[in-house]
């Protein structure tokens, strides 16, 4: 699985610099979504942070009112995922990150 994940777009950051290939990492970040009021809003937020490049996976909860996201952090950044969710429509701020 891991393997699997690492292969195809990370070859480039490999060739590039070893070093920098080495910090790269799948983080997961929770965000904080307070503006999500109805069914459709989680399916916007899930959609915005999917289409950041490097965001394996996204999830999002009205019920909670946060998103999960799985990302590379050699190719974005938490920053950029807050930028996502804002353009969508939707204030967010982290709740927590951490290393996979
Ligand atoms: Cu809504």
């Amino acid at each position: 699985m891991k393997k699997l994940k690492f292969a195809t777009p990370l070859i480039l950051a490999f060739t590039i610099t070893w070093a920098d290939a080495a910090l790269a990492a799948m983080q997961t970040a929770t965000l904080s979504v307070p503006g999500m009021y109805c069914a459709v809003c989680p399916i916007t937020v899930k959609k915005a942070l999917e289409k950041v490049p490097g965001v394996t996976r996204a999830t999002a909860s009205l019920e909670k009112k946060e998103a999960v996201v799985t990302y590379d952090d050699a190719k974005t950044s938490v920053n950029k995922l807050l930028d996502a969710t804002f353009e969508a429509g939707y204030l967010a701020e982290v709740k927590g990150a951490k290393a996979k």
